[in-house]
């Protein structure tokens, strides 16, 4: 359905639940509150759920603001999912999503099945970017807290505005947010930079002990059980390092691999052109060329003389 006509539509339902996916990013967390914000401007309730707890990182910037997560689908006209590609991003609530009478669906994912009675996906940087556009429709009047949510979303899909998917249309819109008040530095700091005293030493203890193969082309970080218990840090918070992996010079594709039972690992990989989401296939996992994932259950000898010879195969002669 077209962008004026969900505007209108959304501003006639009497009571709306929004639904974050699981493991929440900063893009679902920005777009469903700002969009929570914007509608309740138009004077309709709106609760946000969500099937996860909702990081400590994001403290900074939801100011006490929380999720519900038990959900009576009578009392709302509308049930709302917010960047999530597939239903079952919803977790717990994907059944009664599918069941209720007036559903919308919300996203920027180009994989998205279109699995509500109303879908608007469409294929931007960041879903906070559709939400802006959305409101924008709804002839809302910006209001700096949710300038922040909508930044937060483009900040963190763009990779702080870094990545190949930045548009004119992204920096444009930014500026817009920039200009009701949306404080760039700050969400970045919070989403990109700012880490634990554990997670640096766990970044430290992986780092020291990286790996090349095929004459430097092939990088892998591994972080073993060992490692994690040692700095005391969060599994989770290995996140990112791949991004550090790549950069360093020659590197064609990066594996992180993540121990996260004995002899069970978790496979991130990423490529400056090699199509990895094939590295990946191979091993049962997937995701895009340039980014994907698996998981590998051997001893780490094996997976990395697996995990090598298969990227060896993809890579450019
Ligand atoms: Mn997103």
């Amino acid at each position: 359905m077209e962008l004026k006509l969900i505007a209108e539509k959304l501003k006639k339902e009497r009571k709306i639940a929004l639904f974050c996916h699981v493991r929440p990013d900063g893009d679902t967390i920005g777009a469903s509150f700002a969009l929570k914000h914007g509608l309740e401007y138009f004077g309709i309730p709106t609760d946000v759920y969500c099937d996860d707890i909702l990081p400590e990182r994001f403290d900074f910037i939801l100011q006490g603001e929380t999720v519900k997560n038990t959900l009576s689908c009578g009392e709302y006209s509308a049930l709302v999912s917010v960047d999530c590609a597939d239903v079952t991003r919803l977790g717990a609530f994907t059944e009664e999503f599918l069941s209720f009478k007036n559903t919308y669906n919300i996203d920027h994912h180009v994989s998205n099945n279109r699995y509500a009675k109303i879908n608007y996906v469409v294929d931007k940087s960041a879903n906070c970017q559709n939400v802006y556009d959305l409101l924008m429709e709804m002839n809302y009047p910006l209001e700096e807290k949710v300038a922040n949510f909508l930044a937060m979303g483009l900040c963190t899909d763009t990779g702080a505005f870094r990545h190949k998917n930045v548009t004119a249309e992204t920096l444009f819109t930014a500026s817009k947010l920039v200009e009701a008040g949306a404080d760039l530095n700050k969400i970045c700091f919070y989403m990109f930079t700012r880490q634990s005293k554990e997670r640096a030493r766990l970044f430290g203890i992986t780092m020291q002990k990286i790996r090349y193969y095929l004459e430097g082309k092939f990088a892998v970080a591994i972080t073993t059980l060992a490692d994690v218990e040692k700095s005391g840090a969060n599994p989770d918070e290995t996140e990112g390092f791949i991004d550090f992996v790549m950069g360093i010079k020659g590197v064609e594709v990066g594996a992180c691999l993540l121990e996260m039972a004995p002899d069970k690992f978790k496979v991130s990989l990423r490529s400056k052109g090699a199509d990895v989401s094939g590295v990946a296939s191979t091993f049962g996992g997937g995701g895009h060329t340039l980014a994907s994932g698996c998981r590998i259950n051997a001893p780490l000898e094996e997976v990395v003389d697996k995990l090598t010879f298969t990227v060896s195969r993809y890579l450019p002669e």
